[in-house]
């Protein structure tokens, strides 16, 4: 065979090679192993195949590239540099520096040509199925889209990333889906960071990924660039079903210690950095890059993504004159811009509602007015109420439809709802009970590093989930999520409540928003509106020289008011205060916090069915549940518990006594 690589191409991959040996010693920290020896597929992605232009790295139709072994972030960087992406050699001296533009994982958002935040193994996997998955919903969803939307997700993962279970999920997932776009390099080094992979991982993974129905290709010499080429040009072919490359490599290659994982997170060193270079036949001062690596890039990658780019903007000018109301929604997509699709709030019904319910109605009027609406539940739509009445659910068959089924895969539905964001242009919500809210925790977080207007819909919000007994009722969580920097909390107490906070979710842009939702009916309040949610808290009863002021979120709200009514019967005069976001209310300037909570924290009275550990910040007397519930309906679980009007006014009058 005739090779189509010659010797610029070897010096260009040991060049990179060389980068990243010089970049991790520098800072003393970082991970050779991988990186070395993957560079050459990450090399030919980069130089033959990656339609993308380093001077323009936001372009929305780029090809994506997903790091899921994100500990690579060294060859990552080094691949930006030569490839002409807006890092330098002083950016790649920088690594994992304080404010660097190359921190020690990649970052979304701070360094351009990062896709995705990666390191949280196996998220990128699910984070890519996300990307791949919006990339077909867009595409499906506008006359001609692929005039507008047609590219490939790429992602490199490890041996790490696919013993993770939720790099399982979604394998299956994109295996149902047919995410013919997708394309997973697999850097099969058989070794992870304590030691050979035999010690923990013995599966056939072209077995593995054949039952998840993708198409497996195999390359046997992850040095041979014409074997790496060939695959990737063939990984395009298969429009049908996503595609698994397997790449055998050797972790630390070139180095002393070239097959041991003790190559994969220490620096090599001056001595082995000088004798691994000295094996790759690089012969350079250290941060050196050949002229002729530049060249190759910019002759590849460099013209091919320029002319991509051109050739975009023209068709995109073109469709806008064929199409100009459907690159209005487009655009408006991409900006997160909702404000040109007016639309009313749902009616608030007479009778009491379970907030699941108001959420339900308003997510039907979502959908039905914000075009680029795209969601669902882990197999819990008619729990949760998630489902579009009507729509078929997004398939190979239906890629235009609205709602996902994402199946009983909670943590890849939430990275991969990442990805979706990280993608752009579409709108997106999940939802699953709140006690399940841990199995995707992680994902929360990676929603909020990265700020992506990730929407939770959390139902099933407390102990009055009742028969379904204490795995099923949530405690610690409601906390938990609270904890999480930059994720904003709202738990509405009724309808208008409720859509007033889905109004906010879908006004946000820059943090995730999770609305916990209520299994039972909650009566309607008198001071619930858009404003007064807003500010994260107000006061639904007003008693004047109160004695108390009780404050409360959710089911519980109502709970207040009566107990406030049989206090007052015993001469106790307690103001309520809903408190639907306790970090909007932290967010209001001082002067509004005090018109809204006016009594010291002694005379404040906390009072949520969850753990109570949040509430301790606002009042000195917290009513909670802190204590795993029980199974039984729902009424008697919240009697055992101490969560009736008569004992909630019982232990008020005690704590004021
Ligand atoms: C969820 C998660 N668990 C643990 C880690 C810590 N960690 C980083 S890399 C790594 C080993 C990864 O092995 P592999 O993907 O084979 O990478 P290689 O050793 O080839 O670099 C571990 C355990 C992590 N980053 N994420």
């Amino acid at each position: 065979m005739i090779s189509h690589f010659n010797e610029k191409d070897a010096l260009a991959v040991s060049a990179i090679r060389a980068l990243v040996i010089d970049e991790i010693n520098k800072a003393n920290s970082g991970h050779p192993g991988m990186a070395l020896d993957i560079a050459p597929a990450l090399y030919v992605l980069y130089k033959n195949h990656l339609v993308a232009d380093p001077k323009h790295p936001e372009w929305i139709n780029r090809d994506r590239f997903v790091l899921s072994s994100g500990h690579n972030s060294a060859l990552l960087y080094a691949m930006l540099h030569v490839a002409g992406y807006e890092v330098s050699l002083d950016d790649i001296k920088q690594f994992r520096q304080l404010n660097s533009r190359t921190p020690g994982h990649p970052e979304f958002g701070w360094t351009k040509g990062v896709d995705a935040t990666g390191g949280p193994l196996g998220q990128g996997v699910a984070q890519a199925v996300g990307m791949a998955m919006a990339e077909e919903k867009i595409r499906g969803s506008y006359a001609e889209g692929e005039k507008i939307m047609n590219h490939y997700t790429y992602c490199l993962c490890g041996d790490g990333c696919l013993e993770e279970g939720i790099a399982q999920e979604a394998i299956s997932l994109a295996g149902m889906q047919k995410l013919g776009k997708l394309i997973l390099i697999y850097d099969k080094n058989t070794s992870t960071l304590d030691g050979p992979t035999s010690n923990s991982m013995t599966e056939d993974e072209i077995l593995r990924f054949k039952a998840m129905q993708w198409n497996v290709l195999e390359v046997k010499d992850g040095n041979d660039l014409d074997e790496i080429d060939a695959a990737l040009t063939e990984a395009r072919k298969h429009s049908d079903a996503p595609t698994m490359i397997l790449i055998n490599t050797v972790i630390g290659y070139g180095s002393p210690k070239a097959g041991s994982h003790t190559t994969h997170g220490s620096p090599l060193g001056e001595e082995l950095g000088a004798a691994t270079k000295k094996a790759l036949g690089f012969d350079f001062p250290p941060f050196t890059v050949p002229e002729s690596t530049y060249a190759e890039f910019d002759e590849n990658l460099g013209k091919r993504g320029a002319k991509a780019y051109a050739d975009y903007k023209a068709a995109y000018a073109a469709y806008g004159k064929a199409h100009p109301e459907e690159l209005k929604v487009f655009e408006a997509a991409f900006k997160r811009d909702i404000t040109s699709f007016k639309f009313a709030d749902p009616s608030v019904a007479e009778k009491p509602e379970a907030t699941r319910n108001s959420s339900g109605r308003m997510l039907v009027e979502v959908a039905a007015n914000i075009p680029f609406t795209f969601g669902g539940s882990a197999d819990v739509a008619s729990s949760v109420k998630t489902a579009i009445p009507g729509d078929p659910g997004f398939d190979a068959e239906h890629r235009s439809a609205k709602n996902v089924n994402w199946g009983i895969r909670e943590f890849a539905m939430a990275a991969a709802q990442n990805g979706i964001l990280l993608h752009g242009g579409l709108t997106t919500y999940v939802g699953c009970f709140l006690v399940f809210s841990d199995y995707m925790k992680n994902a929360i977080r990676m929603s909020a590093i990265q700020h992506l207007p990730a929407i939770y819909l959390f139902s099933h919000d407390s102990i009055a989930v009742g028969e379904d007994g204490p795995t099923h009722e949530p405690i610690e969580q409601l906390v938990a999520l609270r904890s999480i920097p930059g994720v904003e909390v709202l738990r509405p107490a009724d309808t208008k409540e409720c859509f007033a906070a889905w109004r906010l979710a879908l006004e946000t842009k820059d943090h995730p928003v999770c609305l916990i939702l209520s299994r039972q009916n909650l009566r309607n309040l008198e001071n619930s509106s858009l404003k007064t949610v807003a500010d994260g808290a107000y006061v639904e009863k007003k008693e004047e020289n109160a004695d108390l002021e009780l404050i409360a979120t959710g089911s519980e709200v109502g709970l207040a008011l009566d107990a406030a009514a049989l206090l007052k019967e015993k001469g106790i005069k307690a103001s309520v205060i809903s408190m639907p976001s306790c970090e909007r209310f932290d967010k209001l300037p001082q002067e509004k916090k005090d018109a809204i909570i006016t009594l010291p924290k002694a005379k404040r009275v906390a009072i949520e069915m969850l753990s109570g550990l949040s509430w301790y910040k606002y009042a000195d007397n917290v009513i909670s549940q802190d204590e795993f519930g029980y199974s039984a309906p729902a009424e008697q679980v919240m009697d055992v518990c101490g969560f009736t009007a008569e004992k909630v006014a019982a232990k008020i009058a005690k704590l004021i006594a």
